[in-house]
């Protein structure tokens, strides 16, 4: 009798397994995949004076799913605005594709953070501490160094 009850049991959590599978392959169709998100190679260039300072770095997406970095903040500066460089102009956007299974590159010359109001000129060597915020992941917090002002990340 006990192992007629136990052999039902094991009927049953095989019969629930491939059902909550399937629930979860639906979620994945529906876009609930992980995007999972490392930022690297963050730096900034020295800026001449504390109003205006370009911020760089690469955000890698190992996950299954697309991600978008929404906003920047920073609490040694007044805001930090994501932009982005066409024929030499830059424009601010809203948001910016962090694509599952690729990166983005915010690099000299390119898209790249915009840091205002620095609560004074960072020395090279200074780090500058800035959050980044995403559609789905929660936020990195970084302190990113600033380098000499001609420096590129190559
Ligand atoms: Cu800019």
């Amino acid at each position: 009798m006990t192992r007629a009850r136990a052999a039902l049991g094991l009927a049953a959590a095989l019969l629930l397994g491939p059902a909550l599978a399937g629930c979860a392959s639906d979620a994945d169709a529906a876009g609930g995949g992980t995007p999972e998100l490392t930022a690297e190679g963050a730096y900034i260039p020295r800026p001449p004076t504390a109003e205006l300072a370009g911020g760089f770095l690469t955000i890698e997406n190992t996950g299954d799913a697309d991600d978008a970095l929404t906003s920047v903040t920073s609490e040694a500066a007044d805001s930090v605005e994501i932009h982005t460089t066409e024929g030499g102009t830059m424009h601010q956007a809203d948001a910016l594709l962090v694509p599952a299974g690729g990166e983005l590159r915010l690099a000299h010359g390119g898209s790249h953070l915009m840091i205002m109001g620095l609560d004074s000129r960072p020395a090279e060597g200074d780090t500058v501490p800035i959050q980044l915020h995403f559609e789905k992941s929660p936020a990195i917090s970084l302190e990113v160094p600033v380098r000499p002002a001609t420096y590129t990340g190559e």
